[in-house]
């Protein structure tokens, strides 16, 4: 019998209900949808118990996003998406044993993404065996030596790859690394690969630290702030809060982004009803409605108009930088007419923002997904980069570069060795701190991987979090990758299609999450993470384990090392009796990390070293900050061609569906729709919720995905948008950025037609 499900998510046969485009984030809609989240998924007083403790310095990190804590905390220091994520994870642990019985593997895959979520937590660890049609319950000892016997049979270390998300804490990432380089590969691809990892490059190469440079506080000293490719209605919504007090305190704020995104529109925060402030704030002062694509003609007609006004740091140029002359000469070679015509913004648009970077005493770009998922994610970046630098808005107060991480320790997993490059210097004092030699080879990363796995060279493939397939690009090709793996392993809290899509076996090993309580031989642990801002801190969940099960992540990993590598080198279930020792030894393999133990438990943890923020100081090789050229990047497409960034909506994180509303954009029931310019659509002849068939082309090969309901929107003409994972299929896998190997998620060329059937039926 074939097992195997589909790998697409089916459609969720909701009708499709338009409302009006919401022009204000938060307010009381938000408290109470995320009261409602708390309620119907863990109870009254669960809901209140564990909303109290988000984000508090005794508390746990909300596994919501990145975006760093205030000093002085609310009682409430979380906001709508956050509530719901940790809502998401304090469910009941629904999905037993006895629940894989009942469920074949082809059966659940019928069941679209955001029902697969909606059962609850998993509750032990199964195992699907070859060939066969449910999971089965199995002995975590039986899992681990499963595992074990796998890693120690293959011909070569290399021929194990090992993914993480970006939840995993500091210890846990730290002890998975030093076991994967024990064992002998580089093979860790991550999360980040997918999201900013175009961001690390091209701040390392150019400031020398592939972080962003700001403090929160940075936010009340600013003048001019950017915010480009990035919702933070949905994504971030705690950084709204950052920004109203930076209006507040007189900044101004531009907007650059194809879509009028509601949250930056205006902003009411909910605790402003209690304290009688009743006027919502109006947050962005202009609005550019770039076209996909269009930041880099952008990032250059913006400093053509800094040369105009002379708003130049000439001493800080002089002294700090290199390679200034060569960027100006490319901008000023660079004609008004492309630039206007590759942006789709008007000369006079841009010289009015330039204006007021020219005038701006301290200026900070935020950016997200919007610049990273490109082609030329990375030059991009590098664009923004040599903008600041003329005005050398950096590492001065209220100035400076601020990417906003998505995952809550996606930062932190990188800075403890995460990564399947790793440099010289942090190998070499890795090496001195474990006491042992490491792998020097680069290993893969998530697109190469995707490619090793086609060519059947993968053994083994080990998950620590994430949802491999359904967040990587070209769906199909990744399932056909995933199914050539000998075994694949999967860490998991939920149900997702990664444990439906799968090598010849499978394991679910089931996790602890943020929220819960961590016991191990020496009693409670906490964990550590490292916010978007470079703060490390600690997080202690609350909440009873949601199964008796269930173990944390680092005597999973601790687990694993003992029994595929024995205890002679590291004795890794002593470090996991109590994870003060983790960090012990984490603090003699981690530049930043001297006296971890003490300095984390600082009520506000501490700051990792930053030189650009810190004395405006730059690791490069020559010690000064680079000005990079780049040319103008080819966004032509053919005439009948259109242009399709894949984003989220306000109801899921990343590929977790909590439901099927986007109520910013007024969009519900329904997630199989496309976003098109009105008139763009009345040029077609088609109507609102006419359904069309979408096809992708990259290098003469196309993919295609059926049944697409129209959305007539505030988009530019010949764009377009869908949201991911459902739009994933339509990723060219080879399709990614230059030197980042980013897919390039925000920039699909695409082609529609009509859908002979109004259904929703696909594949
Ligand atoms: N609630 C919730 N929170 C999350 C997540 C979630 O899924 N749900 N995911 C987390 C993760 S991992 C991440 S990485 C972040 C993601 O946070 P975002 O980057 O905000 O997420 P996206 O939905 O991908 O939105 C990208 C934005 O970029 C814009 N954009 C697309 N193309 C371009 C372009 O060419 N130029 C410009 N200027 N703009 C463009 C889109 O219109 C959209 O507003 O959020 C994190 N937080
Ligand atoms: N087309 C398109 N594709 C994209 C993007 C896009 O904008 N467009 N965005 C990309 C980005 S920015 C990112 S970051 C990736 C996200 O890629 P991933 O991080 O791989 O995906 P998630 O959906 O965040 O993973 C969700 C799963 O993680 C597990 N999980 C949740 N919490 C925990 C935990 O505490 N521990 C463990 N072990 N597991 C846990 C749950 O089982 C859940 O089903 O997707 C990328 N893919
Ligand atoms: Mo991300």
């Amino acid at each position: 019998m074939r097992r195997e499900g589909r790998a697409r998510t089916p459609p969720d046969n909701a009708p499709l209900k338009l409302k009006k485009v919401k022009t204000k984030a938060a307010g009381f809609a938000a408290i109470a949808s995320s009261t409602v989240h708390g309620l119907t998924k863990m109870g009254p007083v669960k809901t209140v118990k564990t909303l109290r403790t988000v984000n508090q310095l005794d508390g746990f990190d909300c596994p919501g996003c990145a975006w760093p804590d205030p000093e002085h905390r609310t009682a409430f220091e979380f906001c709508e998406n956050g509530a719901k994520a940790v809502a998401n994870e304090a469910m009941k642990a629904n999905v037993t044993p006895e629940f894989f019985q009942k469920h074949s593997i082809q059966s659940l895959a019928e069941m679209s993404d955001y029902q697969l979520n909606q059962f609850g937590r998993l509750a032990s660890p199964v195992m699907l065996e070859k060939g066969a049609s449910h999971y089965r319950p199995i002995a975590w000892d039986e899992a681990f030596s499963i595992v074990a016997t796998a890693l120690n049979s293959t011909s070569s270390p290399d021929r194990s790859v090992f993914y993480t998300s970006g939840r995993t804490s500091n210890e846990a990432a730290f002890l998975y690394q030093a076991f994967v380089r024990a064992y002998g590969t580089n093979n860790l691809p991550d999360c980040s690969n997918m999201c900013h990892e175009s961001s690390g490059r091209s701040l390392e190469s150019t400031i020398g630290i592939g972080k962003g440079t700001i403090k929160l506080d940075d936010f009340n000293h600013a003048d001019v702030i950017m915010v480009i490719g990035q919702n933070p209605g949905t994504n971030h919504p705690r950084m709204l809060t950052a920004l109203r007090n930076a209006k507040d305190a007189g900044a101004r704020i531009i907007h650059i982004n194809p879509l009028p995104e509601a949250g930056l529109a205006r902003f009411k925060h909910p605790q402003d009803y209690m304290k009688g402030r009743l006027k919502s704030t109006k947050l962005a002062d202009m609005h550019l409605a770039v076209r996909i694509g269009g930041d880099a003609a952008l990032m250059k007609g913006l400093i053509k108009t800094q040369l105009k006004h002379g708003a130049i740091d000439k001493t800080f140029i002089d002294q700090k930088t290199e390679g200034y002359q060569s960027m100006i000469a490319n901008a000023t070679a660079t004609s008004w007419s492309d630039i206007v015509s590759d942006s789709g913004l008007t000369r006079e648009q841009i010289e009015h923002a330039g204006a007021w970077l020219a005038n701006s005493t301290a200026t900070i770009a935020c950016w997200a997904m919007g610049l990273t998922q490109h082609r030329n994610g990375v030059a991009v970046i590098q664009e923004l980069v040599n903008l600041l630098l003329m005005n050398g808005h950096v590492g001065r107060k209220g100035a400076g570069f601020c990417p906003v991480r998505g995952h809550s320790n996606v930062q932190g997993d990188r800075t403890v060795g995460i990564w399947e490059s790793p440099t010289p210097k942090f190998l070499d004092k890795m090496e001195r701190g474990l006491g042992f030699s490491l792998p020097k080879e680069h290993g893969y990363d998530v697109v190469n991987t995707i490619q090793a796995m086609l060519e059947g060279r993968v053994d083994v493939f080990f998950c620590l979090g994430g949802n491999f397939l359904s967040a990587t690009p070209d769906t199909d090709a990744t399932a056909t990758g995933l199914r050539n793996v000998g075994l694949t392993v999967q860490v998991s809290t939920k149900l997702n299609r990664s444990h439906l899509i799968t090598g010849h076996r499978a394991l679910i090993l089931p996790c602890l999450g943020r929220t819960e309580i961590d016991v191990q031989k020496s009693g409670e642990q906490f964990l550590t993470v490292e916010n978007s801002m470079g703060q490390v801190h600690r997080s202690r969940g609350g909440l009873k384990s949601a199964s008796q099960a269930l173990r944390s992540e680092p005597w999973i990993v601790g687990r694993l090392a003992e029994a595929t590598l024995g205890s002679d080198k590291i004795n890794w279930m002593h470090l996991v009796e109590d994870y003060d020792r983790i960090r012990t030894l984490m603090s003699q393999s981690l530049d930043g990390f001297e006296h971890y133990n003490q300095r984390v438990r600082e009520p506000h943890g501490f700051a990792l070293p930053n030189p650009p923020r810190d004395s405006q100081s730059f690791n490069t090789p020559t010690g000064k900050a680079q000005f990079t050229t780049h040319p103008l990047p080819d966004v032509s497409v053919a005439e009948d061609q259109y242009v399709l960034m894949t984003l989220r909506s306000h109801d899921q994180y990343n590929t977790t569906i909590y439901g099927l509303h986007d109520r910013y954009r007024g969009v519900h029931g329904h997630r199989r729709v496309l976003f098109m310019n009105a008139n763009d659509m009345v040029q077609r002849g088609w109507k609102s919720r006419q359904s069309v068939n979408i096809t992708s082309h990259f290098n003469g090969e196309t993919r295609h995905a059926e049944n697409w309901l129209l959305v007539p929107y505030e988009i530019p003409s010949g764009n377009l948008a869908a949201y991911f994972p459902e739009a994933n299929t339509l990723v060219p896998l080879h399709s990614t950025a230059d030197v980042s190997n980013t897919p390039t998620s925000k920039w699909i060329v695409c082609t529609l037609s009509t859908a002979e059937t109004t259904g929703l039926e696909e594949e």
